[in-house]
């Protein structure tokens, strides 16, 4: 099948070779972003590493994977239309759901003639000569075009950390991240699972159910709140439908971009019993409601603690064995890691056939044929799954091999953290775009509109150079550096610096150590459209 698809490719190529656009990954950004550009006239072309659309939908398929933003908010607001006939099954979508939905998109606005799949972008190198973009694929195929826009995703490059063995593993070895199309069945088999990030929490009640046995290998415990899925109300659905625009326009003006109820006061100012009342009443109500109890909970540390101690005595109440729970309870701040909406997942622990592994002191020392070792103890092994995470936000860029002006590459560019202006444009790098790259709001929103108001950005960007004769936008090194500088200050207010995150690239041995997402929807968005009233103020066009 590959092989028919590479010389389908070598085909295309012929007439495809000089384009207006080429967009990089078919996941939400990158089809909103052709189905734009398209609009307005441009000769675009989609890459796609994958066999199909998706994105990161498409490769994290691993058992239980559910979007933990609400249906009814996690879907693109740009055609009423698509958005009065969708209807949503459940509260929170399976990733099985929102791969129908993207389909379902792609097939009503035609995108599909415009991606070629199996297609994984290794280079892009800017023509100062010329002024374009010449794109390679690793076929060999290669376009140019005048504009590159990266829609390459923040959670796409998995991290797999090196465990000393790893590559003489004789069982099944799964990545939640890169997770095989076909179902894999755990009955009858000893599983192991090593991290307990979302995914994890996740994947573990359901792989449970269905393992002989599962051990789970903790590093570090998270905060995990019930996210209360279930069917969509369907009145709640009809009051959002009978006025949706009204409703995504509310949303869009919450600091992520969700629904979330801001409590106004400082966690301090209640007394105990107070604070008691509003945590129990979020909790039960389920979803990131909780992180809006009092307004004080990200900035300042003793009013954390005290929605951090309420999880941890749930956690005291849901799990049988004072140990366990004493190893499920974490001690850092609340929401400095992204906190994790479950289904059951302390509960499981109070099955027989569950085992929390505690690797804080003691690491995973080798990963041998049949298991994994910690300090001489041998935990024997058919399948081990990695819930590792990514390397988030500029892993997908720096795998491509990015050449802009002067031949620098965006590797030498960032080696000591991402720059990015907007999280947009990058100095150095003309008419390259990222969709939520970093220095964007991205991960700490709602994805969806994060992803629209860049593409609309882009695109109305893109319309002007044209409209206006110009060939090549950049953004000036001042103002990029100026942003980098706020957007740090921006974090360094708030407690989400404390923790060894993914935010801060902490979860990679060597990345460096900066905050790369942009905190603040609205804000942000109220600086781009000034930058583009102020006639595209910090970039230079040329
Ligand atoms: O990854 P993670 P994830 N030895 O990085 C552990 C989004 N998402 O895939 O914390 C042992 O959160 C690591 O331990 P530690 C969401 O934004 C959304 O779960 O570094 N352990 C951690 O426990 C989320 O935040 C949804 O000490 C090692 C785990 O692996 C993001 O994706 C669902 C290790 C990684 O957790 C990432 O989530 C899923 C090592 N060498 C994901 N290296 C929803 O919408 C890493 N770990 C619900």
């Amino acid at each position: 099948m590959f092989n028919a698809q590479q010389k389908l490719n070598k085909a295309i190529t012929k007439s495809i070779d000089n384009l207006d656009a080429v967009v990089i990954g078919a996941g939400f950004a990158g089809l909103f972003m052709l189905h734009r550009l398209r609009e307005l006239g441009l000769f675009v072309r989609v890459f796609e590493a994958a066999q199909d659309l998706g994105g990161t939908w498409f490769s994290n398929r691993y058992p239980g994977a559910r979007c933990d933003v609400e249906s009814m908010e996690y879907s693109y607001q740009f055609s009423e239309e698509l958005q009065q006939e969708w209807k949503w099954t459940e509260r929170y979508a399976s990733q099985p759901e929102i791969l129908n939905y993207i389909n379902y998109v792609a097939d009503k606005f035609d995108l599909r003639q415009d991606i070629q799949f199996n297609s994984r972008v290794k280079r892009a190198v800017f023509n100062e000569a010329i002024k374009r973009w010449t794109i390679e694929i690793e076929d060999g195929q290669k376009v140019n075009a005048q504009f590159c826009i990266m829609a390459t995703g923040c959670l796409s490059a998995t991290n797999l950390p090196k465990f000393k063995g790893l590559e003489i593993f004789q069982g099944s070895l799964y990545h939640t991240g890169n997770w095989p199309s076909e179902k894999i069945n755990f009955s009858g088999k000893t599983v192991g699972i090593i991290g307990t990030g979302s995914s994890a929490v996740q994947s573990i009640p359901i792989i449970a159910q269905e393992a002989k046995h599962l051990f789970v290998f903790q590093r570090t415990p998270n905060y995990v709140v019930p996210a209360r899925n279930q069917p969509i109300d369907p009145l709640k659905e009809r009051q959002i439908k009978a006025d949706y625009a009204n409703f995504r326009e509310r949303n869009n003006r919450k600091p992520a971009a969700v629904s979330i109820e801001y409590n106004d006061r400082s966690a301090l100012d209640a007394t105990r019993e107070e604070r008691q009342l509003e945590y129990e009443r979020r909790w039960q109500e389920g979803g990131f409601n909780f992180l809006g109890a009092f307004n004080d909970l990200i900035t300042n540390q003793a009013a954390n603690e005290t929605a951090a101690e309420f999880v941890r005595s749930k956690i005291r109440q849901i799990v049988d064995d004072p140990k366990v729970a004493e190893i499920l309870s974490p001690h850092h701040v609340l929401g400095c890691k992204r906190l994790c909406l479950d289904t059951n997942y302390y509960q499981t622990y109070n099955r027989s056939n569950v085992t929390l592994v505690d690797l804080s002191r003691l690491p995973i020392e080798e990963i041998i044929a049949n298991g994994l070792r910690i300090k001489g103890k041998e935990y024997p092994l058919d399948c081990l799954i990695l819930a590792t995470g990514f390397d988030a936000m500029t892993g997908a860029l720096l795998k491509i091999n990015i050449r802009g002006k002067n031949g620098i590459t965006l590797k030498d560019k960032w080696s000591a953290g991402p720059k990015s202006y907007l999280g947009i444009c990058i100095n150095g790098f003309p008419n390259l775009f990222t969709i939520s790259g970093p220095g964007s709001p991205s991960v700490l929103t709602n994805m969806l509109p994060s992803i629209e108001q860049h593409v609309n950005w882009i695109a109305e960007c893109i319309k002007y150079l044209r409209e206006s004769d110009f060939v090549c936008i950049e953004a000036t090194k001042e103002a990029e550096e100026a942003w980098v500088v706020h957007v740090n200050q921006v974090a360094s207010q708030t407690l989400l610096t404390t923790c060894n995150s993914w935010y801060l690239g902490a979860n990679i041995p060597g990345k460096p150590r900066v905050f790369m997402p942009y905190i603040g929807f609205p804000a942000y968005v109220a600086q781009c459209d000034r930058i583009v009233l102020n006639a595209y103020q910090g970039f230079r066009l040329t």
